[in-house]
């Protein structure tokens, strides 16, 4: 049933939506299924995530075509026809009043929000991709969402650094993935301490039968204890506290901050959530339990709806902005085409969204109208020879960076390769060539060695010119 009648309104005019502020305005890309025709399944998309369905009903009245959701602008041939990559662009107009409020203390929810916007529309049978590439939250809503309350700058409080630009902080997750007992996985954090400054749990550590988090985070914490006074340097752990319920969370929250406690290190810990798996409910049960803890969000599973290789779910600026609103303080951001996933240069947009109070998206403005920032996460088969073009293409530092292989792949040890990584930044920061800086810098220089095949690809030649023989 072709509801363009009702679900359609393409003389609305986008700067006149959001001057009355009381609209969400989403861009899609959709792709119709063979026989429908493109405002015909846009108009469905709106009906299905507002008021209607796939038939009228009787029950329908005045007040309810009120608050329906409207298509208003629709290009059919904004992509072209390539299968996964083609369609077109259609904008929907969704009446704020549409969106869940909490009886608790009158603040959105990105959860219901999540469900509306990107929710059946994706199982409709009558498209064969849509996928939500930006979206526009007006003033009115950005104010009621909880947004992050710990940021970087806190970290770098921590760190002893001035809180504006307190620049790169040099990061690794304990690899092997899983497979550490307690006592290697301490002593492969208090290795990586002796040059660095972060150390996250990989996504899956937890509270495995060989390595029991009450037996491992205080072996951590001796590590941290000893690490910090061997350097001088205070140290930073964002451990794991994702879990299918509340309850855990909290428990395993609790527990974390009286064990780093000990040695006065409460605000030494971050708080790592999978925000994918775990939901909106996991990152804000964080988020609420432990208001003065930094928020974590790692994206595992994401790929599932942010893939680029994928007609439907979202584009990754839209998952970044879900997860400010729901107030992760660092959420990870990909590595912008210089790590092992998949990403461009031109996602550096992600990163400027996330710690900007305004920012241009693919599609819309958006203002954050003061709301905290969050800050980048930057992992992913990253190494110190990979970071210079990575700053360059970013233009700063100011992040969490965390190399896994990049730490604990260095040939020296990971206390060399946690150095190796500062050196980039300070390479990069001082505008030098690194095939000069690699010549008055030990750890960086081993990188190369330490990481050949990047080197080959990076700095062609460096061999002769740092004088290493195969
Ligand atoms: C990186 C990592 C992170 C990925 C997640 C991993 O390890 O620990 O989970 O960075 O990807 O398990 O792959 P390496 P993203 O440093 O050894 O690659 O940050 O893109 O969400
Ligand atoms: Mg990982």
């Amino acid at each position: 049933m072709d509801q363009s009648n009702r679900y359609a309104d393409l003389s609305l005019k986008e700067e006149d939506l959001i001057a009355g502020g009381k609209h969400l305005l989403v861009a899609y890309k959709l792709i119709p299924a063979e026989g429908y025709g493109f405002l015909e399944v846009a108009a469905h998309v709106a009906a299905e995530s507002s008021t209607g369905t796939n038939v009228e009903v009787c029950t329908t009245d005045d007040f309810t075509k009120g608050v329906d959701a409207l298509v208003y602008e629709v290009d059919e041939t904004a992509f072209g026809d390539d299968p996964v990559k083609g369609g077109g662009l259609m904008k929907i107009a969704y009446p704020i009043e549409l969106f869940d409020i909490n009886i608790t203390d009158g603040k959105y929810m990105v959860s219901q929000m999540y469900s509306l916007i990107l929710g059946n529309n994706q199982g409709m049978g009558d498209h064969v991709g849509l996928r939500m590439l930006d979206f526009y939250v007006p003033e009115a809503m950005i104010k009621k969402f909880d947004g992050p309350n710990v940021g970087i700058k806190d970290l770098w409080k921590v760190l002893g650094r001035p809180e504006e630009d307190g620049g790169y902080i040099a990061g690794t997750i304990i690899k092997p993935k899983l497979g550490l007992r307690p006592k290697p996985f301490a002593e492969a954090a208090y290795q990586f301490w002796l040059g660095g400054d972060f150390i996250k749990n990989d996504e899956p550590q937890g509270n495995q039968t060989f390595c029991p988090m009450k037996e491992v985070i205080p072996l951590v914490v001796d590590a941290m204890d000893r690490a910090q006074q061997e350097t001088g340097q205070p140290k930073l752990f964002s451990a794991n506290i994702t879990a299918d319920c509340h309850k855990e969370m909290v428990a395993r929250g609790e527990y974390l901050l009286e064990q780093f406690g000990k040695i006065g290190a409460e605000t030494h810990v971050a708080f790592l959530v999978d925000g994918f798996v775990t939901g909106v409910h996991g990152v804000t049960t964080c988020r609420r339990a432990f208001p003065n803890t930094f928020l974590h969000y790692h994206r595992a599973g994401h790929g599932a709806v942010t893939s680029y290789k994928s007609p439907m779910g979202m584009d990754p600026l839209c998952f970044m902005k879900f997860a400010r609103l729901m107030g992760a303080s660092g959420i990870h951001t990909g590595t912008m085409g210089y790590g092992k996933m998949e990403g461009h240069g031109d996602e550096r947009v992600l990163a400027y969204m996330l710690e900007r109070d305004e920012c241009q998206g693919h599609y819309f403005n958006q203002k954050w109208f003061g709301m905290k920032p969050t800050c980048p996460i930057i992992s992913g088969g990253m190494n110190a020879l990979r970071l210079p073009g990575f700053f360059e293409n970013l233009g700063h530092g100011n992040v969490i960076n965390t190399c896994g292989g990049g730490s604990y792949g260095h040939i020296d040890s990971p206390a060399a390769g946690a150095t190796s990584l500062s050196q980039a930044y300070e390479c990069w920061k001082s505008g030098q060539d690194p095939i000069e800086y690699a010549k008055t810098h030990k750890e960086f220089a081993r990188a190369f060695e330490s990481f050949p095949h990047d080197a080959d690809k990076l700095y062609p030649g460096w061999r002769e010119k740092l004088g290493v023989h195969k």
